[in-house]
């Protein structure tokens, strides 16, 4: 049912909107953000639109005046695709489609849409088509039937594309269908992690793009599929990693990101059952972003709906050799100095001096500190290994002793 091919770049318009709890710079970093994602679904952003509203507009999301702007552009440039940053109501992406006459995406479609592209195992693509089918059940009546669904592309890969004219109940067959087929699944994953016996278990959490699958490699010697693109790991990869003679079994999962779709949170479920059952958690974060903050935020919103927050965790703050504080002139006696140009060793000042030890600073691709690291973490898991191993705690020496 999914399809997955290579498409040819397709030229995609980007809507924002500013409002009170959005100033313009927020907006601006989603938008890089949804430039981002568009790319990694094959994209190419020609233009931006951008407009000020305290509250977005019921029926087109923007205003009138400016969503003829958006479409005389899409007319004259020949425009295949426009993607809001927000989810769109049903309605809103009717009204606007028949405006716009071309394909209308939101964020949530965007990203389900790159989960499609990226799903390798059938596993993983039962769980993404589960939160397709689920996204697009409200969405069913009308939905761009008055445009060639023939041409594929960004956002078209899916259920929608055959079952548009059905019924809504044939998709809601499909939901139980699916539902049943990962339940199925769910049963065998969870023998398979019972039978890891009682070894310690750490997950690797964090924002997506952020350097994981990177860390995974370089602590297991493994061959995980990492990239400059968003969301390049959507399975679970497990490994068993041994570190001075403790052998532990560290996992690699799906990156988070802002507003992930909640339908996307639900089928993930089980995939992140292997955060929900780990001992410990290795949440990484991308200081170089400037965004890294709020990164941080939004995966912690998320450990939440997911019950695991309260799990023992450090803090991992890769790619310190590409944080680079923006330039700060002492003498501009206007412009406040702010975080944005404090250096790594100020950062550590602020609220990171509060997490003490359990902050960590690497550097996964050129391997810096990860001596630090490493011992960093023997300790932590070793403190749990004894706990249920405590007959053979002599085996493991103390932290100073490891190579
Ligand atoms: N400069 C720098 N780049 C890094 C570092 N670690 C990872 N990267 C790069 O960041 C990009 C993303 O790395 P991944 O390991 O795929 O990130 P991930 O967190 O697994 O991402 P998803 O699976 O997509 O959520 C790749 O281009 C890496 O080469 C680092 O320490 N420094
Ligand atoms: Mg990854």
């Amino acid at each position: 049912m999914l399809e997955k091919k290579d498409i040819t770049l397709e030229k995609v318009v980007l809507v924002g909107i500013i409002t009170q709890d959005q100033d313009e710079e927020q907006s601006k970093e989603y938008l890089d953000e949804l430039e981002f994602l568009t790319y990694t679904a094959g994209g190419d952003v020609v233009k931006r639109f951008t407009q000020k509203m305290t509250m977005p507009n019921p029926k087109t999301f923007i205003g009138t005046g400016k969503m003829e702007e958006v479409m005389h552009y899409v007319k004259e440039h020949d425009v295949g695709t426009v993607i809001f940053d927000d989810e769109l109501s049903p309605a809103q992406e009717r009204n606007i489609s028949k405006i716009l006459n071309c394909k209308i995406l939101d964020r949530t479609n965007l990203i389900l849409d790159i989960f499609a592209q990226r799903a390798q195992t059938s596993y993983a693509r039962t769980q993404v088509e589960l939160a397709q089918c689920e996204y697009l059940l409200p969405r069913l009546k009308g939905m761009w039937t008055h445009l060639e669904r023939q041409k594929g592309g960004i956002g078209m890969r899916g259920p929608g594309e055959t079952e548009i004219e059905t019924d809504r109940r044939i998709v809601r067959d499909k939901i139980a269908l699916l539902k049943a087929k990962i339940k199925t699944i769910d049963k065998q994953m969870s023998v398979q992690r019972g039978n890891r016996g009682k070894m310690v278990r750490v997950a690797l959490v964090g924002y997506t793009n952020v350097g994981k699958s990177t860390l995974m490699n370089v602590i297991s010697k493994s061959e995980v599929f990492a990239e400059n693109k968003l969301f390049a790991t959507l399975d679970t990869t497990v490994r068993k990693v041994v570190i001075g003679n403790l052998p532990f079994l560290v996992s690699d999962t799906v990156g988070f990101i802002r507003k992930l779709p909640t339908q996307l949170v639900e089928s993930f479920k089980s995939t992140l059952d292997e955060v929900r059952e780990a001992d410990l958690l290795l949440h990484v974060v991308d200081i170089s972003h400037s965004n890294f903050e709020e990164h941080i935020e939004s995966v912690n919103q998320i450990l939440d709906e997911i019950d695991s927050k309260d799990k023992p965790t450090i803090m991992v703050f890769n790619k310190i050799d590409a944080y680079e504080p923006e330039p700060y002139d002492s003498d501009d006696l206007i412009e406040e100095r702010t975080t944005s140009n404090y250096s790594i060793e100020e950062w550590k000042k602020t609220w990171m001096s509060r997490i003490g030890d359990n902050a960590l600073f690497i550097s996964a691709l050129n391997k810096e500190n990860m001596d630090e690291f490493r011992k960093r973490v023997y300790q932590e898991v070793r403190e749990i290994h004894v706990t249920r191993f405590p007959y053979n705690h002599f085996l493991y020496p103390d932290v100073e002793d490891i190579s």
